[in-house]
């Protein structure tokens, strides 16, 4: 039946039908040639991580659970959430090749792109601790992905995301303002502002788009005159063509809502926000972001799956370190230690407290033995370890 949209179905990745053919082949060579029941042990890894991050942040795990369930292997892995540097492994699978080759590819996937964006995320809410930040950017990205975009965005410390279908995954209500669309259709900014505060449920806030037809700053006024105590922001997604000094139009604008004693209506910004432009406006009267492109399209994680050891022997290619290893995590600075899997546990030379194991069983012969946390777990453990951590 010809398919509607170009991609795979939940059926179709579970399967392994999204690899590579070169491991479809490997897997015929290797079991045609009595080679199907060599035990090996693989690595997850990321040689380097985008734009020099000195971290990363590792999503994509619970996904990866399912994608291993029913598999005849043993999975280990860090648990979602996790920060992670370069060059030590994030996960690792134990079993025949054979059994597993083909699910590399769906498996790689799965956490390149997902800790892409959470990385990203991570970064951008290190620069805001406590102001608002939303991520918009799923109407960049195949709808295919969006919740997982919305996930990722929101693991990585987000406090929302604009998506219906992640709102229904996820069980976190979607956030969201109106677009330039609503006031277009009225024609006038105040029937569309008043339309949308009379039709919405209370619990909506109520964020007036104010650079449709005119300059933001009188948009603003005529919005707070129009709402008064019912407006809760203004959101300013000014055109690039008319972005100019962004600050000093806030700032412009804060000036004559406050002057008017309009001091409760909060100012929220959109339209190609990205790290740089966080960290531009972080003193300017800014009380939230939409945060679009910059994340949903957030350069991929490099890692790459490589055997380490092969029936019990450290064994690897050129330019990786062989041997079956645990990573060992610093409770109080986050610093981590690489060491062979039966090492004893190391002492943080940093902080000189015991290091715990982040290599954790996921998977055992097939079965998910972890307690996978839900996804607002996840982010409070990365809003704890961004305390802990600098951006460079
Ligand atoms: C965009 C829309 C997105 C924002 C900007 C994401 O505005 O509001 O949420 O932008 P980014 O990808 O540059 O970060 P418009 O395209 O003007 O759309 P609308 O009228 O629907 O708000």
């Amino acid at each position: 039946m010809k398919r509607k949209f170009h991609i795979a179905t939940e059926d179709e990745i579970l399967n392994g039908e999204t690899t590579d053919v070169y491991f479809l082949r490997t897997e015929k060579v290797l079991r045609d040639n009595g080679k199907a029941d060599i035990h090996v042990t693989a690595e997850v890894t990321a040689s380097g991580l985008p734009n020099g991050y000195p971290w990363g942040i590792l999503a994509g795990i619970e996904e990866v659970a399912h994608l291993f369930e029913g598999k005849p292997v043993d999975v280990y892995s860090m648990p979602e959430g996790s920060v992670f540097y370069p060059r030590e492994p994030v996960m690792k699978i134990q079993g025949k090749y054979a059994d597993f080759a083909k699910y590399e590819t769906p498996l790689l996937g799965l956490i390149c792109q997902a800790s892409g964006i959470a990385t990203r995320a991570a970064r951008i809410r290190k620069i805001t601790p406590d102001k608002l930040i939303l991520s918009f950017g799923i109407r960049r990205m195949h709808p295919a992905i969006a919740p997982m975009i919305d996930r990722a965005a929101y693991i990585g410390g987000f406090d929302g995301f604009s998506g219906v279908l992640a709102e229904k995954l996820l069980g976190i209500p979607s956030s969201g303002t109106m677009p330039h669309a609503l006031i277009l259709v009225y024609g006038k900014q105040k029937d569309a502002w008043i339309a949308f505060h009379e039709k919405l449920p209370k619990e909506i806030p109520r964020v007036a788009l104010v650079d449709t037809l005119a300059d933001e700053k009188f948009e603003s006024i005529m919005a707070a005159e129009t709402l008064g105590e019912n407006l809760n922001a203004v959101r300013l997604d000014t055109p690039g063509s008319r972005r100019g000094d962004f600050r000093k139009i806030i700032e412009e604008v804060r000036w004559e809502l406050d002057i008017r004693g309009f001091k409760h209506v909060k100012i929220f910004v959109s339209g190609g926000i990205n790290e740089q432009s966080v960290r531009e406006l972080l003193s300017a009267p800014v009380d939230g972001f939409g945060v679009g492109t910059y994340v949903s399209n957030s350069p991929t994680i490099d890692f790459a799956l490589d055997i380490v050891e092969k029936e019990g022997v450290p064994f690897t290619k050129r330019g990786k370190l062989s041997g079956n290893k645990q990573v060992w995590e610093c409770p109080n600075c986050l610093m981590h230690k690489v060491t062979l899997s039966d090492a004893e546990p190391p002492t943080c030379s940093h902080c000189n407290v015991e290091m715990k194991p982040l290599l954790q069983p996921l998977i055992k012969d097939g079965k998910i033995v972890a307690k996978l946390p839900d996804v607002k777990t996840i982010r409070e453990k990365v809003l704890n370890e961004l305390k802990k951590l600098s951006l460079d």
